[in-house]
């Protein structure tokens, strides 16, 4: 054990040794990880119980604050609080080496406790968590030895052995990301996919169905566009040769599906707007595709579903589920098991090889990506993810208007401007936008010819305005003549109400 005084080893160094010793065990647990599989990483595996338990305000607030980027913040939340951790180790080490041990050996604790605890996981996979404990605490010792020789070469010495432990850290943790990530197997799976033609394509779009305006939603969101959100801090990867699906539970003939025998069946391809109850009014987390794929009612129908039965729960690759009412899937409406997205195979984000899509209801409910499971069962015997956390079983999607154009707090020259928008109400359709201005008269929005009644319509309104600052509302009305509600709602806990607005200044 190495004696050291505090005055001789700096508290700036100590810290140092600590997060040096801290950075050898996570690169040692990122190169054990590649053997062990991705979600063994304690970081990630911390990452996604931290999701798994955020409170709903936290989750919404991160879904709304950093968008997209809710995951890079997560994981840098999770590093800061790391290193500041493993910093005050190495201070302590330097007194009590074995109380600072102990720290580096209950971080990772707490990694092999995540890792062990995720959905599917097994004992293995407290192994990169194990190996970081062992190397955190061996590099802490060499460390602190290297720093107490009091001889004028061992100053270089513990230069070279903690510029070798960042260097040994650093390559650990992008060799092990490197070697654990398949995203090579899987862009070389999806290019090699030959979508077949549907049998039954989607009906031609009307005229009229778009209007040409700078800076208003296009009809069909492009792939790259398509909005994202999820629970997986890594994708779920799995090839498109190693994925199948299993229906069983309620049913009188389980069934199991390769993605040949998919591809093999006679597809069918539809227009489809998808949104996320998490979206706010006015938000961005709707999209719409033509998507590809097979109707589930009617694979359902093969199975032959048992009486009683009226959940149907989804389970991804990594162990996530999501419940769908089944009697929304069986009413008639085209539920798909969808395997392409305009005319390309699923993107990776978006739940390649195979999801789910039924128009009509909420993404949580409805829409499982990297859907590997499908078992029959029922509300009563079953809490899927979302419903575990009290959000609303059913999920329908509620009516929503949204103005694009023009954007907030933009400066429009006086004369005619041009206010135009979406609207979605998938399954009902919509049926009439309003607008007003400053709060006052409600006027009809012109509509973009309806594609479907699962897809969103497109609206646009020119109005006369004076100069100064003027506020946009908007409302709109599904086929059954149902108007938006004005009070304002969280999504919490089945979908955010209210009427979008946007105020302007005319120059
Ligand atoms: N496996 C899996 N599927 C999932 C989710 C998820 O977290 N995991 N999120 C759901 C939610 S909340 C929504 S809104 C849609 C979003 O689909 P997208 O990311 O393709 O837009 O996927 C749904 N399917
Ligand atoms: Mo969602």
């Amino acid at each position: 054990m190495p004696h050291v005084s505090i005055d001789r080893t700096s508290k700036w160094k100590a810290a140092l040794i600590g997060v040096l010793s801290a950075g050898a065990a996570l690169g040692t647990a990122e190169l054990v990880t590649a053997a062990t599989g991705p979600n063994s990483s304690p970081v990630t595996a911390v990452g996604s119980s931290a999701i798994d338990l955020a409170p709903v305000w936290l989750k919404d607030f991160a879904i709304s604050t950093f968008g997209n980027y809710d995951k890079p913040v997560l994981l840098g939340g999770i590093l800061v609080a790391l290193v500041a951790f493993a910093a005050v180790a190495g201070i302590v080490a330097v007194r009590r080496f074995a109380v600072g041990a102990v720290m580096i050996g209950l971080l990772g604790a707490v990694g092999a406790l995540a890792a062990t605890t995720r959905p599917g996981a097994s004992a293995l996979d407290a192994l990169p968590s194990l190996a970081a404990i062992l190397a955190g605490a061996a590099v802490l010792h060499l460390l602190l030895r290297a720093d107490a020789d009091t001889d004028s070469p061992s100053r270089r010495t513990f230069l070279a052995a903690g510029a070798g432990t960042a260097a040994y850290a650093l390559l650990g943790a992008s060799v092990g990301r490197i070697l654990q990530q398949r995203s090579g197997d899987i862009a070389q799976s999806r290019s090699a996919i030959k979508l077949p033609a549907p049998v039954s394509p989607a009906a031609a779009r009307p005229t009229g169905h778009e209007f040409s305006l700078p800076g208003l939603t296009p009809f069909q969101t492009p792939n790259r566009d398509f909005y994202r959100v999820d629970t997986a801090l890594v994708i779920p990867e799995l090839t498109a040769e190693e994925w199948s699906l299993r229906i069983h539970g309620m049913v009188d003939r389980p069934i199991e599906l390769s993605f040949a025998d998919l591809m093999a069946k006679p597809l069918i391809e539809r227009d489809i707007t998808l949104c996320c109850v998490s979206n706010e009014v006015g938000g961005p987390y709707a999209s719409t595709a033509r998507w590809l794929g097979f109707p589930l009612a009617q694979l359902l129908r093969e199975a032959g579903v048992k009486a009683g039965a009226n959940q149907l729960v989804g389970t991804d690759h990594a162990g996530m589920t999501i419940g769908t009412p089944l009697e929304v899937v069986m009413d008639g409406r085209e539920s798909l098991l969808a395997i392409g997205m305009n005319g390309e195979p699923l993107l990776p984000t978006n739940g390649f090889p195979v999801r789910q899509i039924v128009p009509g209801l909420f993404g949580y409910t409805s829409a499982t990506k990297w859907l590997v499971d499908l078992e029959l069962t029922t509300f009563d015997k079953y809490d899927a993810y979302w419903t575990e956390r009290q959000w609303d079983p059913i999920g329908t999607v509620l009516t929503a208007s949204r103005i694009d154009v023009p954007k907030p707090f933009a400066q429009v020259p006086a004369g005619p401007v041009t206010v135009a928008g979406v609207a979605w109400a998938q399954h009902r359709g919509i049926g009439a936008v309003q607008f007003r201005v400053d709060g006052g008269e409600w006027q009809p929005a012109q509509l973009s010819t309806e594609v479907s009644p699962d897809t969103w319509r497109q609206w646009r309104a020119n109005v006369q305005l004076d100069k100064g600052l003027h506020r946009f509302e908007v409302r709109a009305a599904d086929g059954r003549g149902d108007w938006q509600p004005e009070e304002r709602t969280r999504p919490f806990p089945r979908g955010a109400t209210g009427w979008h607005s946007v105020a302007v200044t005319v120059t």
